[in-house]
């Protein structure tokens, strides 16, 4: 079995060697997985292209946006499980190996990581710790889901449910809508997991992007 780990990024150069390097190749190894390791750079204007590229990273440019991103990852791997997280150090990618088996072990399709579970100070601001809960209330309202992270970054799915998804968020929506998707579609569960400071300069916009999340949901439930 492969694992995809697909990473979105932009002007993450702060970051991402600290990233990649703490990536369990190791670890996925010793399970018997083989791994491979792709970054969708959103044409950063900083050295994050040049340093993922020499560290053995797969790296693709996309246009800016981060579902346009995922949606091109997820078309370049070559893996049977894809592990998504940011590049940013805020995600336990560590947990990554222990998660495929878990997936494999329980026969699941896609799992997604709630940071709420363990978040250590600074993770969140009170406004986007406010913005999250709000969105999360109306993903499970309006979804029948009953999630406690509907904005959470990191999952572990197999490839072959994408055929499935109807994924059309070119933007931030992409991590609420893939989780909509696959709560509805294949069996899916959300495990806890952490969520650190990021490093580096956040690209989330808090009111333009929670506001176009929120209207996210109300479109889609209306579809
Ligand atoms: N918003 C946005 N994020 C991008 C884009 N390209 C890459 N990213 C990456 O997507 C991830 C999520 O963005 P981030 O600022 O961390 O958002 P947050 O985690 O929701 O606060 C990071 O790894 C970014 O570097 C883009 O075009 N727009
Ligand atoms: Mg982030």
């Amino acid at each position: 079995m492969k694992i995809s780990i697909v990473m979105p990024c932009l002007n993450e150069e702060k970051a991402i060697c600290r990233q990649l390097d703490e990536i369990p190749l190791q670890e996925l190894k010793k399970r018997g997985y083989s791994a491979e390791i792709i970054i969708i750079d959103g044409q950063s204007t900083d050295k994050t292209a040049e340093i993922a590229k020499n560290k053995g990273a797969i790296v693709y440019t996309s246009k800016r946006g981060y579902g346009r991103q995922y949606k091109l990852g997820f078309r370049k791997v070559s893996g049977d499980i894809i592990a998504t997280a940011d590049s940013d150090l805020s995600y336990p990618v560590e947990l990554i190996p222990g998660l495929v088996d878990y997936l494999i072990k329980h026969k699941l399709d896609f799992i997604t990581v709630n940071r709420f579970a363990d978040s250590k100070q600074g993770s969140f601001r009170a406004l986007n710790w406010l913005g999250n809960h709000i969105l999360t209330f109306f993903t499970n309202l309006f979804f029948s889901v009953n999630l406690k992270d509907s904005q959470s970054g990191m999952w572990i799915f197999r490839r072959k449910i994408l055929e499935k998804l109807k994924l059309t968020s070119n933007g931030m929506p992409f991590s609420e809508e893939i989780k909509i998707e696959a709560f509805k579609k294949t069996r899916a569960k959300e495990v806890p997991g952490s969520y650190s400071k990021r490093v580096g300069t956040a690209k989330l916009k808090r009111f333009k992007d929670g506001y176009k999340n929120l209207e996210f949901l109300f479109l889609k439930r209306l579809k």
